[in-house]
Parts: C-alpha cells; sequence; structure tokens
C-alpha cells in the first residue's frame, strides 16, 4: 500500500516518551483522586506542570530495545541487557522485579534465574510491552517475526506468558497503526484477536472491540497486569486514533499505571498520525541532552527506519 517514513517511526518514539512524561506524576493514584486533586485529564494533558516533562523508566528501557535494534538489527540478549544495565536510573521509578533483575545484569550475574522466579510463573508486568514499540517498527512487514522478536525483547525480565504476550501484542498493534492509512476500528481488533493466543487477552480484546468511541474503558483496568493495561492503550488509541491529546488524557484519567498506559496509547497514536500529532508544546518540553532524551531518541527512529527498509 504505501511505504511509512521517518515521521511516523519519529511519531511512535517521541509519542511514547511524552505519553510516559505527562502521565508520569499521576501513577498510582486512583481515577477519583487524579479528578478531584489535580482537574480534568483533558487539562493535565495541554497544560502539564514544570518546564521539563520527564520521563520514566518506560522510555528509558524502550531506548534500551532501540539502540539494541539499531545496532544488531535483531533482538540480541547480551546487547539488550547491556542496554538495559548501562541506561539504567534507579530513580526513574522501575518496578521492584525489574531493579532486581537490572542490578543483576549490572553486575555481570546470571539474571536468568531470578527473571524466572522474582514472581512466581514470572513478572507479568507492564515491564515488556511498555518498551516494546521499536520492535514493531522494525519488524511492521513480518507478523510471525514480529512476535518472535517481541517475546525475545521481553524474556531478559518477564518470563510470564502473560508479560510476554503483553509486549506481543503491542507491538502487532504498533504495526498495524503503523500500517494504516484508513483506520477501521473492526478490522483492526479483528487482526489483534485472531493473533491472541491467552484466555486473558482473547477476553480483553473481544471486550475492547465491542465498546463505541465514546464508552468507558474502565471496565478494561488500567493496572500493573500487562493483560489489562495493554489492551486498554490499545483501546485508548482505537477511540481516537489521530488525536493525541485525547488518547493521553483518557488514559491517564483511568488512574493506576498512568503513564504506563499514556505511553503505550501515546506510541500507538505517533506511529499512525505522525511527529505532527503531538502538539509542539509538549513535544518542546521534553526533557533533552547528550545521549538522552529527544535528540537522542529522534536519531534512533532514523536509524531504526533503515532497519525497517533494509
Ligand atoms: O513490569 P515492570 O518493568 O514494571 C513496569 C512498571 C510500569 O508501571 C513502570 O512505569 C514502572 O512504574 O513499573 O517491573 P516488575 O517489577 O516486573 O513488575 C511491576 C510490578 O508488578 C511488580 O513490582 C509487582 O508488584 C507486580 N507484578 C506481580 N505481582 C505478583 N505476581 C508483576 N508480576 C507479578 C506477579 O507475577
Ligand atoms: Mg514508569
Ligand atoms: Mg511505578
Ligand atoms: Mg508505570
Amino acid at each position: 500500500s504505501h511505504a511509512p517514513g521517518a515521521d511516523r517511526f519519529a511519531g511512535c518514539l517521541l509519542g511514547l516518551a511524552v505519553g510516559d512524561a505527562v502521565g508520569a506524576p499521576y501513577e498510582g493514584l486512583t481515577h477519583a483522586d487524579i479528578f478531584f486533586q489535580f482537574g480534568t485529564p483533558d487539562k493535565l494533558v495541554t497544560n502539564p506542570s514544570g518546564d521539563t516533562l520527564h520521563y520514566t523508566d518506560d522510555t528509558e528501557m524502550m531506548i534500551g530495545v532501540a539502540e539494541t535494534l539499531a545496532e544488531c538489527g535483531r533482538i540480541d540478549e547480551t546487547r539488550l541487557c547491556r542496554a538495559f544495565a548501562e541506561n539504567y536510573h534507579p530513580e526513574r521509578g522501575y518496578g521492584q522485579g525489574a531493579r532486581r533483575v537490572i542490578e543483576a545484569m549490572a553486575r555481570g550475574e546470571d539474571y536468568r534465574p531470578l527473571a524466572a522466579n522474582i514472581f512466581p510463573g514470572g513478572s507479568f508486568g507492564n515491564g515488556a510491552a511498555m518498551r516494546v514499540a521499536p520492535v514493531g517498527l522494525v519488524f511492521a512487514d513480518t507478523v510471525d517475526e514480529l512476535w518472535e522478536q517481541a517475546r525475545l525483547s521481553a524474556l531478559p525480565t518477564h518470563t510470564h506468558p502473560l508479560g510476554i504476550e503483553g509486549a506481543q501484542a503491542l507491538a502487532h498493534a504498533t504495526a498495524l497503526a503503523l500500517h494504516t492509512t484508513t483506520f477501521n476500528r473492526k478490522q483492526f481488533y479483528r487482526e489483534l484477536l485472531a493473533r491472541a493466543t491467552t484466555e486473558e487477552f482473547r477476553w480483553h480484546i473481544a471486550t475492547a472491540a465491542k465498546l463505541k468511541p465514546g464508552d468507558s474503558l474502565s471496565g478494561l483496568g488500567s493496572t500493573l497486569h500487562a493483560h489489562r493495561s495493554v489492551v486498554t492503550a490499545i483501546a485508548c488509541f482505537a477511540a481516537t486514533p489521530g488525536d493525541f491529546e485525547m488518547a493521553i488524557a483518557r488514559a491517564i484519567g483511568l488512574g493506576d499505571d498512568t503513564d504506563t498506559v499514556a505511553a503505550m496509547a501515546g506510541s500507538l497514536v505517533g506511529a499512525f498520525a505522525g511527529v505532527r500529532a503531538i502538539p509542539a508544546a509538549l513535544l518542546e518540553k521534553l526533557e533533552d541532552g547528550p545521549a538522552k532524551g529527544r535528540a537522542h531518541i529522534s536519531r534512533l527512529a532514523i536509524e531504526l527506519l533503515a532497519r525497517y527498509e533494509q
């Protein structure tokens, strides 16, 4: 049909970072707390507090995945773990399990038994999904390879089937968003559902597919469980696919894992509508600096596009 370009690659990665940064102050709060303490979510998005938008672990780990793909063209586990360890700043708000695993990587220890046993059956947290966007971009044309690379990008920290499928489902949604010119919600959900494997993902995707664009998404959940937040973020995008502010306001308004759901929803809008969908006022506030932040993320988007085109 058409070849996606630099605009959509940058839109996806920067949309993730901006959604993460705008949603971060409200992580862990309930829908009601956010409303009564801060007002309506649309105002939080159009007028975020502070001069600089600081992103969290979600973006920091996405950068590690992007650096690995830019350098290796696929998920190389050794390179990925080195990126996670080198980029690691615990003050960015990593999950407790993720912290322990990455600190083991940084010490050069065998992190695999730790990742497998940190929670019963491994972590089903959002951590594998929140960082997977670069896999969705680079492998957008080959769904089987995308599914496998998403699994490999999850494994160092997330071995639970739900943690892994969160990454796979979101990478798949990213690829669909990237290739879409005229968004067809029914078709979008049909393709995601056809690929879903666990009962949890099948239920959440089928439930999201039945909602009308204005319906509340609170029944889908936005907690730290991948099968809840991933599908909720997909639904925030699908409700208003070209409207970045609306999609992340909806994500933040749900409460709970606000930075992560807004990051995932923002990345999907960016992959579909391009970097111009992100309000300039937000993009300008996104933190920047040598080897990190806005300029580094923009460079990585160009490098991923080159990998995609190979
Ligand atoms: O998944 P992960 O990287 O965390 C990502 C979240 C995002 O919201 C980020 O914005 C950041 O705030 O953290 O890190 P994990 O430690 O693997 O998972 C996050 C949390 O999910 C854990 O600290 C646990 O509380 C919970 N969790 C589980 N609890 C019980 N049983 C994850 N998996 C399990 C489980 O199997
Ligand atoms: Mg975070
Ligand atoms: Mg947290
Ligand atoms: Mg979070």
